[in-house]
């Protein structure tokens, strides 16, 4: 199937599974095609079924706001004719789902109908699509999808509660790829530049926004320093990183701490990993957390969103309310302190992990690829 993918090119969730999915997509035979205004991260353009097309937006003094949707929309209906593209999926409904009907109704002026598949990724419902700017526009571009899709059950109830959606919402998890060389001794970054041998090594990683409760993440660590030599490693970079770097001073830890910033080393860095910290005040899923399990990495969070369907309390890890600080320190020590306990954690964590493999996850996109073609030929 000839497929565009819209996403966000960024390192942020979203773009990295419509960029991982695309792959494992033209893995299997299919010619995808990213459109979007820069390169995806995770992108090698080394595959011949992968395509990447870049959506420019011409600056003009009369703008004070670039009109990308537009660009956006135009390039979508110029790309579905020139290579005869058969779907749309759009990742992320602000603003993509809109271009995306957008150029949709261009197309069948012109004769050409062409499914519409949405994936809802979490702020785009709960944080951003929400506002009350955006949400007649969002409501309904959700509903003029010829299907959508929402990364967990939590973001499917969340969607129907915040929006009027007359849509069938079908939950398809994120995904990790298993496949990738897990033993290996690690490349590039060494265990010995982050921490000494006796020490722990915790990890978060994220986009460093406000969502993510970075001040958590912070005292957490800062307990558990106190009781078990350990080391905190912050990966990624956002608007709270500077506020971080300045509470780690305050609190004496800042040579405990090592921000790398973003980093194409993730997999280095969780493959040395005690534990995992996500606090978030909200996660619609939680990929990073995953890709912490996949990485046999246990993961301490809250219990927001979709963070339950990904870390099962007691197995993978624990979660609790929102900024529990104390709880979330007190079940960290509890998986560090003991060696048996943590290799149990472990082996758990990638167990659950498993669950979540791109083979089981793929050919649910790929029916939803078919019941978005056979509604429209039913209408047609
Ligand atoms: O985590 C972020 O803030 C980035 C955001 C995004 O849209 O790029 O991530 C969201 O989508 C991910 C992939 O589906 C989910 O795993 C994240 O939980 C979700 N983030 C939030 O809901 C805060």
């Amino acid at each position: 199937m000839k497929i565009a993918i819209v996403c966000y090119p960024t390192f942020g969730g979203s773009g990295v599974v419509a960029t991982e999915l695309g792959i494992e997509l033209a893995n299997r035979g299919h010619e995808i095609h990213f459109i979007t205004y820069r390169q995806p991260v995770r992108l090698a353009l080394l595959n011949s079924n992968v395509h990447y097309h870049e959506v420019n937006v011409p600056e003009y003094p009369l703008f004070h706001y670039q009109p990308y949707e537009l660009a956006l929309s135009s390039k979508l209906v110029d790309m579905v004719k020139l290579y005869k593209i058969e779907l749309l999926h759009v990742h992320y409904a602000i603003p993509h789902a809109y271009a995306g009907y957008m150029a949709k109704q261009m197309l069948k002026d012109e004769g050409i109908s062409i499914p519409m598949v949405t994936t809802l990724h979490g702020t785009d419902i709960t944080l951003v699509g929400n506002h009350p700017n955006y949400k007649t526009a969002v409501s309904f571009s959700i509903n003029k999808s010829d299907v959508v899709t929402s990364v967990s059950k939590s973001l499917k109830d969340a969607t129907y509660e915040l929006f009027n959606i007359k849509n069938d919402i079908h939950v398809i998890p994120n995904f990790i790829e298993l496949n990738k060389q897990r033993n290996e001794p690690l490349i590039s970054c060494q265990r010995s530049i982050m921490a000494k041998n006796e020490e722990r090594i915790v990890t978060h990683i994220s986009n460093f926004r406000k969502v993510k409760r970075i001040p958590d993440v912070i005292k957490i660590f800062n307990k558990i320093q106190k009781s078990i030599p350990a080391k905190l490693m912050m990966v990624g970079d956002g608007p709270e990183r500077a506020k971080a770097e300045r509470l780690c001073e305050e609190l004496g830890i800042l040579d405990k701490v090592i921000f790398f910033g973003n980093s194409n080393e993730i997999d280095s860095i969780l493959s040395y990993s005690d534990l995992f910290l996500l606090p978030s005040q909200t996660e619609s899923f939680g990929l990073a957390a995953l890709e912490a399990m996949a990485w046999s990495v246990p993961v301490i969070s809250s219990n927001s969103g979709g963070l339950p369907e990904v870390n099962f309390e007691g197995i993978s890890g624990y979660l609790s309310e929102v900024g529990n600080v104390d709880e979330m320190a007190e079940n960290a020590i509890k998986i560090l302190g003991d060696i048996q306990i943590l290799n149990k954690f472990k082996i758990n964590a990638l167990s659950v992990a498993k669950q979540f493999d791109i083979k089981n996850i793929l050919p649910l996109y790929e029916s939803i690829y078919q019941k978005a073609i056979n509604k429209l030929n039913k209408t047609a």
